[in-house]
């Protein structure tokens, strides 16, 4: 039988994906550096530990499994891999090139293409001071990323491309079928993100659920795009299921909407009176939010395989995140 394996499974795309995966009947494969969150053993065939360096443990996968399809997800976000650029290297490139590797091999295993769904973002796209910042970026434009995070990111999305595409092989090696989504900053209700620089719209939120006081380490100005953690697994599972000729591309763009910081607070305020968030910029970190896109193009996405947001700004804060944030916070 084949299955699906999940790299990153504790991660916050992870924890969602394997939600709504296992809802829709799929057999999972997890793997996490560390012991599967409780909440998800039991929505999973088999759960690994490990790490994705670790060509022992991928053999072993694969060595008991045929898979149809992996999401990677496992890497380290921008502010982490700022602080320690040669562990970002490692996990993101070498880890990726193990990920591909085992998705190659289960490829001519199974003399199908494993579909290998990668999740990329907004920091492969660098704008400097004169760049028109009101423009939606589309996919080739702006590809200088300013973080070892973005320039990963972007590396790993040419290597699936030249797997799936150049890559001659051996005789009667079946190629993999890659296809990437580079992501916004993502807002969950239910997880809290670690290690990124999107972070502050997630942590403003569940301080104020939570009556905590709150630091926004960027300035109030700063305008980013977001999606609400749904519409980013409602997007994974959209692409995985369209047929390869429908795809005109493998790497797309998929956004919600783009808000300023204060935006946020001022909407977080409504429903959080009392909440105590103060702006108070980390240079460090403006500096990588600033050289990100206020706004991205998805049009491409929408027009090759119907991709279409469920929730702007109002709505995602006032029909999903407010209210579950509430009930998580108050039981
Ligand atoms: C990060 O902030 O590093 C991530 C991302 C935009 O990919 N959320």
């Amino acid at each position: 039988m084949s299955q699906i394996f999940i790299t990153g499974a504790n991660g916050e795309i992870g924890h969602a994906l394997i939600r709504k995966l296992a809802a829709d009947g799929a057999s999972i494969v997890a793997l996490d550096l560390h012991p599967l969150d409780h909440d998800l053993a039991g929505l999973c065939a088999e759960a690994y530990r490990g790490d994705i360096r670790d060509t022992d443990v991928l053999s072993e996968i694969g060595r008991h499994h045929r898979f149809s399809a992996i999401f990677h997800m496992a890497s380290l976000l921008s502010s982490r891999g700022e602080s320690n650029p040669e562990l970002a290297h490692e996990v993101n490139v070498n880890g990726s090139f193990n990920i591909m590797n085992l998705a190659r091999q289960q490829s001519t295993l199974r003399g199908d293409p494993v579909k290998l769904i990668f999740t990329s973002s907004i920091a492969v796209y660098g704008l400097y001071a004169n760049d028109d910042r009101e423009h939606p970026v589309k996919e080739r434009e702006f590809l200088t990323p300013r973080t070892m995070y973005g320039i990963n990111k972007l590396y790993v999305e040419q290597m699936g491309r030249y797997f799936s595409r150049f890559y001659l092989g051996k005789p009667g090696e079946v190629p993999i079928d890659f296809r990437c989504l580079r992501f916004p900053g993502l807002i969950s209700s239910a997880t809290l993100p670690s290690g990124g620089t999107t972070d502050y719209g997630p942590e403003m939120l569940h301080a104020a659920a939570r009556g905590e006081s709150y630091q926004c380490f960027v300035k109030a100005s700063t305008r980013l795009p977001f999606m609400v953690m749904d519409d980013a697994v409602d997007s994974l599972v959209k692409l995985h299921r369209v047929p390869r000729t429908q795809l005109k591309h493998q790497i797309y763009n998929v956004t919600g909407f783009s808000v300023r910081a204060d935006e946020i607070l001022a909407l977080i305020e409504q429903s959080f009176p009392g909440a105590d968030i103060q702006f108070e910029p980390v240079s460090e970190r403006q500096e990588i939010v600033d050289s990100w896109p206020e706004y991205v193009d998805d049009s491409p996405a929408r027009r090759d395989w119907g991709w279409q947001p469920k929730f702007d700004f109002a709505r995602a804060f006032a029909e999903i995140l407010v209210p579950r944030v509430k009930a998580r916070y108050s039981s």
